[in-house]
Formats: C-alpha cells, structure tokens, sequence
C-alpha cells in the first residue's frame, strides 16, 4: 500500500498514515522513564518520535536516543515545558509532517491510544484532539485524590472561559494539525508561553479561533515513579493564567 501502513482509527474511514504523523515528547530529568516511552509508540501509527530533552542532567537525551528516538533536541538550559513542546511542535512542521500528538516523558500515557487521538484528524473530523482522562473510556489507574478534584475543578473553569464542554483541560495527551501553526493568531513563540501556560494557551486559542476541538477518551497513569514536576501554586498559576489573560483580552 504504497509504504502506507493504513489502519481504521476509531472512526469509520479513518485510516491513520503514520509518515504523516510525529509524536512529540518534552522531558526534563525523565531517565527511567523516557525509553520506556519512545519504546512504547508503536510507529504503525506514528513514523518519528521527537524527543526534546530541556537542559537534563540525568542522562535523558542518551536514553531517548537509545531506545530508538529518531530525533532528540537538546535545549543546552532549561527553559520549561511549553518551550519544549514548541521546539517539538516547530521541528515537526519543518520536517514536514502533517499532524503532531504530544505526549508526556514522565510514563503517564499510552501511546497504543493514539488512533483515538489522530482518528478523528485524519477523518477531517477535528483540527484539535484533547486527551481526557474523564470522558466515559478514559481512566485514572493510581489517582491521588487531590489530582481527582484538581483536573476537574480545572475544566470547570475552562468551561466558563470559553463555554467549551471541557472534561479535561489539563491532560498533556493530544493530537493537532500542524498547519494551526502558521496562523497568525496562535502565537506559540511568546516568551510568557515557556512553562506551563503553552498548552492551555494552545486549547484556548484554537477554541477562539474556531478550529474544531474535540476530546477523546485516553488513560493517564499514576505509577508513583514522578508524575509531576509542578509546583502547586507558582505552576498552578500558570495553567490558568491564560484564561484569565486571553478572555480578559490582556495577552493574545
Ligand atoms: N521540556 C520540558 N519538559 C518539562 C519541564 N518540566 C516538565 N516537563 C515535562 O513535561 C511533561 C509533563 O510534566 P508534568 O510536570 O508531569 O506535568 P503534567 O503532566 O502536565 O501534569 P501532572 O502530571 O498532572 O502534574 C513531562 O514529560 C516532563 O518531563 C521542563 O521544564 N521542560
Ligand atoms: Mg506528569
């Protein structure tokens, strides 16, 4: 099939070509845990794993890379989280791929869930694709229970910023058509964006703009080997400042 190894994604019609599609994973310090996960992308449904390892110094570039990451970024300092996705994001588009999932190097996703994730971009159903932990389908193995209320206090919120039904607005685990890049009005290349406000920032704005999100059921694991690196309350700021910021028209 012309190197096209087709698959029916959750959809009917929805056949996943993986060379058109790249996973992206920001790590920091994620050595025992990283190759677990590049290890763990099945490349019939995504042909690159970009790895983008933010000033480590647990030896999480040389884990990517031997488990089998085809392209590993290094970023000399650390910069935060969103700035690695935004290389991820960038170094996929400059390669020319169609379509980019990120997931987190920490072990929390499941990276066989992709097609729920990248089905409905190839059947032109959506441009965006949140994760949730939990929509009917999704699970939580090993949430602790601060975790429970947190997320879901959290798409409370989203939902009345931007009247979205959000269940989970928070889920590191999502799949987007590149080309959103190129508008002019998501703007991923603003400093403030470094840490953790890029993906929220991503969500909203693809919101504002009209592009089609939707949300799709996917496990987020609670292994109890570092499932967190955020500062409750300086972090916990930074995922909802763009909310108030974008609906306050304060930051575009
Ligand atoms: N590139 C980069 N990645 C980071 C940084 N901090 C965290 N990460 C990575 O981003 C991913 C998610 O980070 P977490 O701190 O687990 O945040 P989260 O998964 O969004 O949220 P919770 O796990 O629910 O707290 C992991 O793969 C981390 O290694 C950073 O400063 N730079
Ligand atoms: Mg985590």
């Amino acid at each position: 099939m012309n190197g096209l190894d087709a698959a029916r994604g959750p959809e009917r019609g929805a056949a996943i070509d993986p060379l058109r599609v790249a996973v992206v994973v920001p790590a920091y310090n994620e050595s025992g845990k990283i190759g677990d996960v590049v290890r763990k992308v099945p490349r019939r449904w995504a042909s690159r794993v970009i790895v983008v390892d933010d000033g480590s110094r647990d030896g999480t570039a040389d884990e990517a890379s031997a488990a089998g990451a085809e392209t590993v970024v290094r970023h000399e300092r650390n910069r935060g989280v969103g700035a690695g996705i935004r290389t991820g994001l960038v170094t996929a588009r400059e390669a020319g791929f169609e379509f980019a999932a990120i997931l987190s190097g920490d072990d929390q996703h499941e990276p066989d869930e992709l097609p729920r994730l990248l089905g409905p971009l190839f059947s032109g159903s959506a441009d965006l694709v949140q994760g949730s932990r939990w929509m009917a389908g999704g699970a939580v193995p090993g949430i602790p229970p601060e975790r429970r209320w947190l997320t879901r206090l959290y798409s409370l919120l989203l939902r009345l910023s931007t009247g979205f039904p959000s269940t989970d607005g928070t889920n590191g685990f999502r799949a987007l058509r590149l080309s959103m890049l190129d508008d002019p009005r998501i703007r991923l290349d603003q400093p403030w964006l470094d840490r953790y406000e890029l993906e929220p920032y991503l969500l909203v704005q693809a919101l504002r703009c009209g592009y089609r999100v939707r949300e799709a059921p996917v496990t987020v694991r609670y292994h109890g080997r570092g499932t967190t690196k955020m500062h409750r309350l300086s972090d916990g700021w930074r995922i909802v400042r763009p909310l108030v910021l974008l609906r306050l028209g304060w930051k575009r």
